[in-house]
């Protein structure tokens, strides 16, 4: 199967704590390999535009105010099955129930700030990579 590509953010929760490096790692430890990335500020606008499809929920508020809180890491990966491997690699979205091995697991503090995003679908990714990246910006 040829390498497919997806999207992934290291949310402020990781930033925070220094763990961009160590997020990474289990990335590439996982097959995928970082074709893009920049550490950005999300505005509020670009929080909630990107998790629109959120938006009735009752977390939306919160979701939006935690994603602004701190630097951001936006990637795109690139692998085999990339949406699947990537989710694959970090967890259930609660740490409770994450497996170990995941990076969820290992560190989000909770279900809020669980540490990594990851597209649901290659829809999707298509999709959020091109809200936060240029093509010229992503070198395979
Ligand atoms: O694709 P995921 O990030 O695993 O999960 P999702 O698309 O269902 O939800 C997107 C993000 O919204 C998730 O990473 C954290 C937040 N979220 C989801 N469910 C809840 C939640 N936040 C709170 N506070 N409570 C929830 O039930």
């Amino acid at each position: 199967m040829a390498a497919t590509r997806t999207f992934s953010i290291i949310k402020p929760d990781a930033t925070r704590r220094n763990l961009t490096g160590a997020v990474t790692k289990m990335l590439e430890e996982a097959g995928l390999r970082v074709v893009a990335s920049k550490r950005i500020r999300m505005s509020r606008q670009q929080a909630e535009g990107f998790y629109a499809v959120h938006k009735e929920r009752p977390f939306f508020e919160d979701l939006v105010a935690f994603m602004i809180s701190g630097p951001v890491v936006v990637q795109v990966l690139e692998g085999e099955d990339a949406v699947a491997r990537n989710r694959k690699v970090m967890g259930a979205t609660n740490p409770a129930n994450a497996d170990e091995g995941t990076i969820r697991k290992a560190y989000a503090e909770s279900i809020e700030a669980n540490s990594v995003h990851g597209s649901d679908s290659e829809e999707n990714a298509a999709t959020e990579i091109a809200f936060f990246f240029k093509p010229d910006e992503i070198v395979g």
